[in-house]
């Protein structure tokens, strides 16, 4: 088999591409390694941005999305038990963000592209790429059902595999630049069968390290904790993550109250940033995740995938219908703008949440002061507050 677009992995990413490409007339075939069952209920981000909701929506993909999703406009911080909040939306013309769970997103995608006549191979093993730098590059694998080897011919590679996937590691070595940075930061992720106990995302900052209250669903919320690097998620059995986060969460005054429920996925995330420059070798287009991790504090990797697959398919619709490759050579370039924008963004709201010492003994540092200053800083100043928010609900 032939096909225009062969398309590596079915998370936000490859499922947007292939959309797109689909609506475009484009051919394109994805292959991913999980069950659409798998996929479907992978729980990780939530928060869409303005601009990729409205992404979505000029593709028809948003109407699920828009009926119940909840906007908001507004986050909390607190420091030491005094609370303040920033109304970002007004600060931004009114843009919003959508809490709608990622596993959400995949669902409304993958049902779009097979109701469109779409081509999706699951529980596709052993993918492999071949011949990237010539005008035929192919992909193969083996269908773990029939466990029969299977190869497809392409134009192009879009590798939206992931971190952890097999595009990037396929790319020789020295052939493109990797910038990787740890932020020395360690977060426990927690999800619970949960209401939430807030109306808006809550950032505190604690001697203890940070805490942050994120919103799902009415039913499920993720929490995070600052915890010790190289933390093991055994010496946090749930009585001590509820423990910690009444404490880290607490208001000196009024009566908030965190509700509990069952938690149902622990895991430690280790900050990190990794960006792969160029986001192409040859006909390989590195697109979401695979070319770029940003940490989960500015909640941007979901929305980065997002605007990278848009930017790569008008590339294609022009080369596809006017020969024109402009669009294809400048995709990198394009991308990765809004990329460092969002890890510049991310560090820095990441440097202000976490005092260094945090809960090792050792809170009084320099740049713990820093960070204090940086938040009292927008917690006065309404044009920083305004280029906080700016950044925070996402570029136009
Ligand atoms: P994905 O979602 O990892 O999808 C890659 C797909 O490729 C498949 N795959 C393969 N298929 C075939 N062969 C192989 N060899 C393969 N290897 C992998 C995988 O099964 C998968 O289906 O990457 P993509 O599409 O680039 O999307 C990126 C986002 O998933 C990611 O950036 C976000 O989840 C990050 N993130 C957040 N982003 C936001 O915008 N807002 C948030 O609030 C937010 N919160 C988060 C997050 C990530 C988190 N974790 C778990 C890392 C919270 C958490 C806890």
């Amino acid at each position: 088999t032939n096909t225009a677009v062969g398309v590596v992995g079915a998370g936000p990413a490859g499922l947007a591409v292939a959309n797109l490409l689909n609506r475009a007339g484009i051919d394109c075939v994805v292959l991913e390694r999980h069950s659409r069952a798998h996929l479907e209920q992978r729980a990780r981000a939530g928060m869409l941005e303005h601009r990729a909701v409205r992404m979505l929506e000029r593709h028809g993909l948003a109407d699920r999305l828009l009926a119940s999703a909840a906007r908001h406009d507004t986050c909390e911080f607190r420091v030491e038990g005094r609370r303040f909040q920033v109304s970002y939306a007004d600060l931004y013309g009114g843009r919003t963000h959508y809490v709608y769970p990622q596993q959400e997103v995949v669902k409304d995608l993958i049902g779009a592209f097979l109701d469109g006549g779409g081509d999706i191979r699951f529980e596709a093993d052993d993918v492999a790429l071949h011949d990237l730098t010539t005008d035929r590059p192919s992909l193969t694998w083996r269908d773990r059902e029939s466990g029969r080897e299977r190869r497809i011919a392409c134009d192009f590679v879009a590798g939206c595999d992931g971190f952890h996937g097999v595009c990037r590691p396929s790319i020789p070595d020295g052939a493109v630049l990797e910038f990787v940075h740890q932020h020395g930061i360690n977060w426990l992720s927690i999800l619970a069968e949960a209401p939430p106990s807030t109306d808006c995302v809550i950032y505190a900052l604690h001697q203890d390290g940070f805490a942050g209250h994120m919103l799902r669903s009415p039913t499920v919320s993720r929490y995070y904790l600052q915890v010790p690097v190289g933390e093991d998620v055994a010496n946090w059995p749930d009585e001590r993550v509820w423990a910690e986060l009444h404490k880290r969460l607490a208001v000196a005054d009024g009566d908030w109250r965190l509700t509990e429920g069952k938690i149902v996925d622990k895991r430690v995330l280790d900050m990190r940033s990794h960006v792969t420059e160029p986001m192409r070798y040859g006909g390989l287009f590195l697109v979401g995740d695979a070319a770029h991790i940003v940490t989960p504090v500015g909640a941007k990797g979901m929305n980065l995938a997002l605007h990278d697959a848009e930017v790569l398919v008008d590339a294609f619709t022009a080369y596809y219908r006017d020969g024109d490759d402009t669009g294809l050579d400048g995709y990198s370039a394009a991308c990765l703008r809004r990329v460092w924008r969002a890890q510049e963004f991310s560090q820095w709201m990441t440097f202000m949440l976490h005092s260094p010492g945090a809960g090792q003994g050792d809170s009084q540092t320099f740049l713990g002061r820093l960070a204090q200053a940086r938040l009292d800083h927008l917690m006065t100043s309404p044009a920083y507050a305004a280029s906080f928010a700016e950044n925070y609900v996402g570029v136009e």
